[in-house]
């Protein structure tokens, strides 16, 4: 298991349209770099509607599900992959909560937004779906540069 190798990780979604289209990427990549993330993949990205159907599957029958995928097919986003300690807990820390009126300041949301359906950043809630996030939007695999391990964390 991944976890037992040390190895944690969060993927996804992370700069979502609204944050590329106000040239928020550099900010939020520098967040998680300075506390002490590595970033082990990186792509801007035009996702599909069927890979936002599936990447937001459980929230299918919500009625802002309509709203939130025309909102992230509005333009492209960045994806990226961070590898740390404790990075999924701790990396959804630094988004802040997904209403940025209830994220606190010092947090990416808690500093740059307002609007639930316009929250910047995305981050995998689970180490589960973080690899399966990572396999929907980084299926070339990516490679782990934690402890030395030179291999494909996913493939
Ligand atoms: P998160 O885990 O923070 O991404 O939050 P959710 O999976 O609950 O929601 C995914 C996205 O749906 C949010 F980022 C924004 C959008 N959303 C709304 O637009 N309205 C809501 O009431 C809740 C979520």
């Amino acid at each position: 298991k991944l976890e037992e190798l040390g190895v944690p990780f969060k993927p996804d979604t992370p700069v979502k349209p609204d944050g590329v289209e106000r040239g928020l990427v550099g900010e939020i990549i520098k967040r998680f770099e300075s506390k002490g993330y590595k970033l082990v993949a990186l792509q801007l990205m035009h996702p599909t509607k069927e890979q936002l159907e599936e990447h937001y599957g459980d929230l299918k029958t919500k009625s802002f599900f309509p709203k939130l995928v025309a909102y992230m097919l509005s333009g492209p986003v960045v994806g990226m992959v961070w590898e740390g300690k404790d990075a999924v807990k701790t990396g959804r820390k630094l988004l802040g909560e997904t209403n940025p009126l209830n994220s606190a300041p010092g947090t990416i949301r808690g500093d740059f937004c307002i609007d639930v359906g316009k929250n910047l950043c995305h981050g995998s809630d689970a180490v589960e779906s973080a690899q399966k996030e990572i396999a929907l939007w980084f299926p070339q695999g990516v490679k782990s540069v934690a402890r030395g391990l030179d291999r494909l964390i996913y493939e």
